[in-house]
């Protein structure tokens, strides 16, 4: 269970130790920002533990000019800085029945905070990218064997491609929240790559690799994958994760509260999508049977959730479900139910809140 928010002081919730997996308390969302001791933490292996005097960058493959930089030479770089929400494809997965095999994520594997680093397209400037090049492989310096049946022969780092068009958006940060990067978080350097599912984001990056084919690694085809078929041929094919689906939740009241007939209670979450953004959020008190339009706290910030808000006055005793809805500028809306095809990722469906509305 998640701990309630009049329980004393917020704090990570274990979902698996060794390494550590932690959720972000969701029910004490209360910004736009999660401070970093509440962001979520998703790690496959043990913290490799790099020094920022030893630390290289490497990035290599289909480029001209091999880029070495240090950790010092990269913090001398004109730095960018902006606000993104990362969401673990995975969030949300111990709302699927029956429960699947996974990191048992309830909502809460999603967190925002302010990155600032170095666009990697500003240092592929002078690499000359071979114009073959489809995808950036980013490899962590963490690695291990994988413990799953389809599992690799061998240990293996951790490692995902993007295509070449995301990777150039790609932020190679290294401070988080006005802070230099926790070793958690993927000290010194990692990756944020805007409006993708957090798989993406490669934490203690050392490596970039740019290739001419697609990258079919362990990350990339059986892990954070899912089936889809050829458009041509009807074939199934695997298709890595990318972009984050639309989705809103409900951080307060949270599960099981108890809230009082005929006063006032701000319903209060947030709502995000990839690429598209968050245009409207819905509210029900009903299950779903109707829909009211709550208000959108905070301006569109293309990379990061919107907080909304809504005055509900419940007029009954009774338990109740209560539901949000988010909708994009392309005309998406949050769907009823998850899509099986994407077996236990991207769970993005309405998920009812239940409270008890007492007297
Ligand atoms: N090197 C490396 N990068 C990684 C991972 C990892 O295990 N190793 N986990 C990925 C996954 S699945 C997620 S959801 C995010 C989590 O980032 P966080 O721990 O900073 O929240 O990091 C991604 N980057
Ligand atoms: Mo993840």
């Amino acid at each position: 269970m998640e701990n309630s928010p009049d329980e004393n002081k917020p704090q990570l919730i274990p979902r698996l130790r060794n390494p550590d997996n932690l959720e972000s308390p969701f029910s004490y969302l209360d910004g736009i920002l999660t401070p970093t001791e509440l962001f979520y933490v998703r790690s496959h292996f043990p913290v490799p533990e790099l020094t920022r005097e030893d630390y290289e960058l490497r990035i290599d493959g289909a480029i001209e000019n091999t880029v070495r930089m240090s950790y010092n030479q990269i913090r001398s770089v004109s730095a960018t800085r902006f606000t993104a929400t990362l969401e673990c494809a995975g969030n949300g997965r111990a709302f699927l029945q029956p429960v699947p095999s996974g990191v048992p994520w309830e909502r809460g594997a999603v967190s925002t905070a302010e990155w600032e680093g170095i666009l990697l397209s500003d240092l592929l400037k002078k690499a000359k990218v071979d114009p073959k090049a489809c995808e950036a492989v980013f490899i962590g310096a963490d690695s291990g064997e994988v413990k799953t049946e389809a599992k690799p022969p061998c240990a293996i780092h951790y490692a995902r491609s993007i295509p070449m068009e995301r990777a150039l958006k790609t932020l190679l940060a290294y401070r988080m929240n006005g802070e230099d990067l926790s070793l958690a978080h993927g000290f010194p350097l990692r990756a944020i790559v805007p409006g993708y599912y957090a798989m993406a984001s490669v934490k203690w990056l050392t490596h970039i690799e740019i290739v001419t084919k697609p990258f079919t690694g362990y990350w990339q085809t059986i892990d954070y994958a899912y089936w889809t078929r050829d458009p041509l041929s009807g074939e199934p094919m695997r298709m890595p994760l990318g972009e984050m689906k639309l989705k809103s939740l409900i951080a307060r009241p949270s599960p099981k509260e108890k809230v009082k007939v005929g006063e006032t209670c701000r319903v209060f979450g947030a709502a995000w999508s990839g690429e598209s953004a968050v245009v409207q959020v819905d509210f029900s008190d009903d299950g779903g049977k109707s829909w009211k339009l709550t208000k959108l706290l905070s301006h569109t910030n293309p990379h990061a959730w919107r907080l909304w808000q809504y005055d509900w006055t419940p007029k009954e005793a009774g338990t109740v479900q209560l539901m949000s809805r988010a909708r994009n500028q392309k005309g998406e809306v949050q769907p009823e139910k998850h899509n099986p095809d994407m077996g236990s990722y991207a769970i993005h469906h309405i998920v009812p809140i239940e409270v008890q509305i007492v007297l």
